[in-house]
């Protein structure tokens, strides 16, 4: 039986993960944080809650990460935690920095020193292509973060990299595109859209507030990108991968596909900031732009070539965003019921 430990296990991927591992037949450790009030919600919706172990972990704390790599004998590290909200990370850069970047050298130099022969997962992000600079973006695609958090990631990214080539470590990064499900955080755009939708469908009357609604994103189902991680894991060789799906989206078509789902017929009107949606059936309004969730520097267009991992993996997105965006629209809506 392998042993696996999963850094944000309670985080949408980890969850995923855990669940995915546990269904291989590892045994299944996860870091969450000393908080007032542990949010397993995600492992109870996929009713692996009982079946993983949990550990007080935090990533700032380098004495956390040395005193789980010397106890639990791992054969896989998942460093999926982060501080993952783009939006965010011009509010907490520093902290950005430190969780997203630092910790990464820190997890590396701890297995290098405790566990080198253990296998490590480095969750690198379609966020360090940032301004445009090929189209599709591939593993070899010059990076131009344009958020701390995307630049926090290009560190954890390279230092993976650095690590692998200096001391031989297994150590791999998947470049992930967005990924999304039912178990997204609600302040990400989909969730927000299908959460909002949903309540919209219910009898709510309150609009979805937006910012940009022309930045255009790379879709794929998290379930679909979990497999990827794993994979990446069992090859021979460690190798940095693209997880993406190849069809980049706007904010606006990802709203109506989910509208559609919940019956609804939208006309828009407006641009930029005067932008608005309205439901002709029911005559409400559904959507209206705020200006205060634009980005002080934004990522306008995001479409991933994983034919690199399709090659050496295996590996195909099984979910279109058409799906994806249905898929949560109506998981939102039951849930209100
Ligand atoms: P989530 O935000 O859902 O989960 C993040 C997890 O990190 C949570 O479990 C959170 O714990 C934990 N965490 C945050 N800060 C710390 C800390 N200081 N110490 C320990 N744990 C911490 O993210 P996702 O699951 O969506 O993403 C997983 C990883 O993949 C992240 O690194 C993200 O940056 C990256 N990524 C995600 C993509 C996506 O589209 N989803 C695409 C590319 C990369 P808590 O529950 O306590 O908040
Ligand atoms: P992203 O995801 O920044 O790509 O990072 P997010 O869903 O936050 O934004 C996607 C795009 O939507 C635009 N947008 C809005 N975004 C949010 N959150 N809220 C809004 O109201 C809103 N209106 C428009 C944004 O400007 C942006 O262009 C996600 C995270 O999971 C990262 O951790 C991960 O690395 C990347 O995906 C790949």
């Amino acid at each position: 039986m392998k042993t696996a430990f999963i850094t944000g296990i309670t985080g949408q991927d980890g969850s995923y993960l855990a669940k995915l591992l546990l269904e291989k037949g590892y045994k299944v450790h996860g870091g969450v944080r000393r908080i007032s009030q542990p949010e397993t919600t995600r492992l109870k919706l996929l009713g692996i809650a009982d079946q993983v172990e949990l550990h007080e972990f935090d990533l700032i704390e380098q004495n956390n990460i040395f005193r789980i790599i010397r106890q639990i004998d791992m054969d896989e590290f998942y460093n999926l935690a982060a501080q993952s909200f783009v939006g965010a990370s011009w509010e907490v850069p520093v902290y950005t920095a430190e969780v997203d970047a630092m910790a990464v050298v820190k997890i590396l130099d701890a297995l290098r020193t405790l566990r080198p022969e253990a296998r490590f997962y480095q969750a690198s992000t379609s966020e360090m292509f940032g301004l445009v600079q090929e189209v599709p973006q591939r593993e070899t695609t010059p990076l131009y973060p344009r958020s701390p958090y995307g630049v926090a990631k290009v560190y954890g990214h390279y230092i993976t990299m650095n690590y692998r080539e200096s001391f031989g470590l297994h150590a791999s990064s998947g470049i992930l595109f967005n990924h999304e499900s039912p178990l997204r955080g609600k302040e990400f755009v989909t969730r927000k859209i299908t959460l909002g939708l949903a309540e919209l469908a219910r009898g709510g009357e309150a609009p979805i507030e937006l910012g940009n609604m022309d930045a255009r994103r790379d879709w794929g189902f998290a379930g679909d990108y979990v497999e990827g991680m794993w994979r990446m894991l069992q090859q021979d060789v460690a190798d940095d991968y693209v997880l993406a799906t190849g069809v980049t989206t706007t904010i606006r078509d990802f709203f109506t596909y989910a509208a559609e789902e919940l019956g609804m017929d939208l006309a828009w009107e407006g641009e930029g900031e005067g932008e608005t949606a309205t439901d002709r059936k029911s005559g409400k309004l559904v959507m209206k732009v705020n200006p205060k969730f634009y980005r002080p520097a934004e990522v306008e267009l995001l479409i991933g070539d994983a034919s690199k991992a399709q090659e050496k993996l295996g590996w195909k997105a099984s979910v279109d965003v058409r799906g994806l965006a249905g898929m949560m629209a109506k998981s939102d809506y039951d849930a209100l019921a």
